[in-house]
């Protein structure tokens, strides 16, 4: 049997999500979202880069279902702008904004695809962050308001559904470091904003749970299980104790077992704004974690670090994110997973690199073996992992299309389709046919 041969119920697709894709950032009522904003901020993205245009999937997102078609994928994850639905963040509803989603939804069932629909990747509504933003507890309601909006108009066709995408990064990229919007940098907001996110994600499964709709709900993490440096126990350690705040922190309220204790005595000036009754709402039952895994940090052991660890220089190639390629991560990630979920079922819902790619000279292809190489090597280790016991239900490569990476604006190409940014044209990358001959099952 080939290393690459899936159950045939295996779920196959592609990610992307909204403001890296969509552009049309003024169009049929959408309201700001922060990064909008952000982008407007002198050097805070590359270039100056916006996503206004980006890959302009709202007006072709025809072209991009019939690609996707020649791809053999029958799943397309991608994320609803919360400020098309809700412009300033709250009622009333942008008709227009649902009408969009409407149409793809309609237009990938027709091409048998299944919608895998993500409530939130990162487009908070600017009125919202004029509000205070996730540190600000009031969002995590209006979330929920949200999402409701959401459910009622797609989710009699929507069967798969995703509340956040790693709200580590919207918590901690954009209110700890500052590198993404709302380019905030406050340890306190930062673990507010973490707290708030974990609890909108909760309302938003507990409103799923009492409208009682059809399909099933899980969230999107980016967990981190970083490899000891060495076989010494106190690097295990290090390694064990590195894993709290990236993925603790936003996994084990899910699964009812509280903040990591541990992480918190690291840093006593963080308070997280728990009320009574936060930690049961989070906790209400999924149906299955979404992962995100590009790569595997290595730490050792550092007594000098508030949670006793230091990162260790890895001698990997790397992507053009400088994203050691590491696939064995993949196997042992999603085994940490299955042990510390009990077994949750499992999607890889982002996995992919970016490479400098270039079309080429006769500008109808693009050479990209080392993707080609990187898909290959990661698909093994999670069929691995599958043989293993490990419940993985499905993939969706990162990315469908190259697309605006936040603040490295367009510099940084993830898809299996390349995107000429002067006029839009999409050429697919010899990746794509890699990908398509792998789901047909003939690699
Ligand atoms: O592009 C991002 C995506 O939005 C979230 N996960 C990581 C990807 C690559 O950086």
């Amino acid at each position: 049997m080939s290393e690459l041969e899936f159950p045939t119920d295996f779920l196959w697709g592609t990610a992307t999500a909204s403001y890296q894709v969509e552009g049309a950032v003024k169009e049929d009522g959408r309201g700001r979202s922060i990064w909008d904003d952000f982008c407007r901020l002198p050097g805070a993205v590359r270039h100056g880069h916006t996503g206004d245009a980006a890959c302009d999937q709202y007006h072709r997102y025809p072209e991009d279902i019939a690609l996707m078609r020649e791809l053999g994928v029958n799943a397309y994850r991608f994320s609803v702008a919360w400020p098309r639905i809700q412009p300033e963040g709250t009622d009333p509803v942008n008709q227009a904004g649902i009408d969009y989603y409407d149409r793809l939804v309609d237009a990938l069932k027709e091409a048998d695809i299944e919608p895998m629909v993500t409530l939130y990747h990162w487009d908070l509504p600017s009125a919202l962050q004029e509000a205070g933003g996730w540190p600000e507890r009031s969002v995590a309601g209006r979330f929920a308001d949200y999402a409701r909006r959401v459910f009622d108009a797609l989710g009699d066709r929507v069967q798969l559904w995703l509340t956040l995408n790693e709200p580590l990064c919207s918590a901690f990229l954009g209110y700890l470091e500052g590198i993404h919007a709302p380019g905030v940098r406050d340890r306190r907001l930062a673990y507010r904003a973490a707290h708030h996110l974990n609890l909108a994600h909760g309302y938003a499964v507990a409103a799923f749970r009492d409208g009682a709709y059809s399909g099933r709900i899980g969230t999107v993490l980016n967990p981190w299980t970083p490899r000891p440096a060495t076989r010494r126990e106190e690097d295990f350690q290090a390694a064990d104790s590195a894993a709290d705040g990236h993925t603790r922190v936003f996994l084990d309220p899910l699964l009812g077992r509280g903040y990591p204790e541990r992480h918190l005595a690291a840093y006593p000036d963080i308070e997280l704004p728990i009320q009574e009754g936060d930690e049961e709402i989070i906790a209400t039952p999924i149906d299955y974690l979404g992962v995100n895994y590009y790569t595997e940090p290595v730490v050792a052991y550092d007594p000098e670090h508030p949670e006793g660890f230091r990162l260790c220089e890895q001698h990997q190639t790397r992507t053009a994110m400088d994203w050691p390629i590491v696939p064995a991560g993949i196997n042992r990630q999603l085994k940490w997973l299955h042990e510390h979920t009990g077994g949750m079922p499992l999607y890889v819902t982002e996995n992919g690199c970016a490479l400098e790619d270039q079309l080429s000279e006769d500008g109808d292809k693009c050479h990209d073996p080392t993707r080609i190489e990187y898909l290959r090597a990661h698909l093994a280790q999670i069929k691995a992992a599958m043989d293993d016991g490990v419940n993985v239900k499905g993939y969706m490569l990162w990315s469908f299309i190259d697309n605006f990476e936040w603040a490295k604006g367009y510099t940084k190409r993830f898809g299996i389709v390349y995107c000429d940014y002067t006029d839009r044209r999409r050429v697919p990358k010899n990746s794509f046919y890699f990908y398509r001959d792998v789901i047909a099952g003939f690699e």
